[in-house]
């Protein structure tokens, strides 16, 4: 089998090629931007912007992969907010690009995983908590608006054309290596730097009310190897813990992690202009399906996560 992971230099890539080669024996191959660094031997490398619809069509015609991984998104709802027209134009039209590249290659039907977020949801009502794939998408930022209308964009190349799409919600996926732009990694990063006597025992944050479903990047594409060779084509699959806690919650056991005396500190710069309260996942499609249940715990991400900013 060949496999291509599309946006294979950020966050998730690293750990599904780190998943995939010692799990799999697929031939592998992975897109990173012309500017970006991926060197991981025993895997082919290959530059693609899919803003380039002619790029898209030389690679694919090229590779023909069995499985493609569609990761490359601008993934942060904070910088969604900042460059609206970059989210939109990476994460609709990119993917737009890709599978309307596969849709004109005669003969040739690959099966494609569209990683999507829990964020889609959006404004969850009290009683569709924990949130199920049926539930209504009700997008609250325009990250998560892209990412319901890939979703759609998916649903739509399936029904039309009979492609095999997959679809994914992740919800908030952390570990070692994610950017700060991330709460969990931000939390981390501060409390590194303040025991590193490197900035005031203040920690800055945001809005701590808000409760989200934490799970292991390593647990997140373990789930995304078993789904691109046993998901339904057609079908949308939640991948969360199934259980939300509040951002108070996620600091308290990150404060638990380390000796130093911190303060809090609440920075506006941090609140969003419109938060959803409570994003938890109803997993129960995804057991079902493939019998995935995470298996690092929230404390041992944490403290890797901590440790990765402390030797950085
Ligand atoms: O934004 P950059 O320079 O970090 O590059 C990101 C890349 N990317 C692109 N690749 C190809 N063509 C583009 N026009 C383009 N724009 C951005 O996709 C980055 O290397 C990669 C996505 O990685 P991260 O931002 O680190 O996301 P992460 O955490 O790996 O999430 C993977 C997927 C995304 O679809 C998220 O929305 C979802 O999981 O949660």
């Amino acid at each position: 089998m060949k496999a291509l992971i599309v946006g294979a230099a950020g966050f998730v890539g690293s750990y599904l090629i780190q998943h995939l080669t010692t799990t799999y024996d697929w031939e592998i191959h992975a897109t990173k931007l012309p500017n970006e660094n991926l060197s991981v031997s025993d895997i082919h490398v290959h530059d693609l912007n899919i803003l380039n619809i002619d790029e898209i069509r030389e690679l694919f015609t090229k590779l023909k992969p069995d499985y493609i991984f569609h990761l490359a998104a601008q993934s942060s709802v904070a910088l969604s907010w900042n460059n609206p027209q970059i989210t939109v134009d990476i994460n609709i039209k990119g993917t737009l690009n890709i599978l309307d590249t596969i849709r004109s290659l005669d003969g040739y039907s690959p099966k494609i995983l569209l990683i999507g977020s829990g964020e889609e949801y959006g404004y969850i009502l009290p009683d569709e908590t924990p949130v199920n794939e049926q539930v209504t998408p009700r997008p609250g930022n325009i990250y998560a608006a892209t990412k319901a209308c890939q979703n759609m964009l998916g649903n739509i190349y399936y029904r039309a054309y009979g492609m095999q799409l997959i679809m994914v919600r992740a919800f908030n996926h952390i570990g070692p290596n994610q950017t700060s732009v991330f709460v969990a990694s931000d939390f981390c990063k501060q409390v590194a730097e303040i025991e590193a006597g490197k900035k005031k025992p203040i920690l800055h944050v945001g809005n701590l009310s808000a409760k989200r479903d934490f799970t292991d990047v390593r647990d997140v594409v373990r789930a995304y190897g078993i789904l691109i060779q046993h998901g339904k084509a057609g079908e949308t699959y939640n991948i969360g813990s199934g259980h939300a806690i509040s951002i108070q919650e996620l600091l308290n056991v990150i404060l638990s992690l380390s000796t130093a005396k911190i303060l809090v500190s609440t920075d506006p710069a941090r609140l969003r202009p419109s938060d959803i309260p409570v994003i938890e996942a109803d997993i129960t499609k995804l057991q079902d399906s493939i019998n995935w249940h995470p298996e690092i715990s929230l404390k041992q991400t944490l403290l890797e996560t901590l440790n990765y900013w402390r030797g950085t």
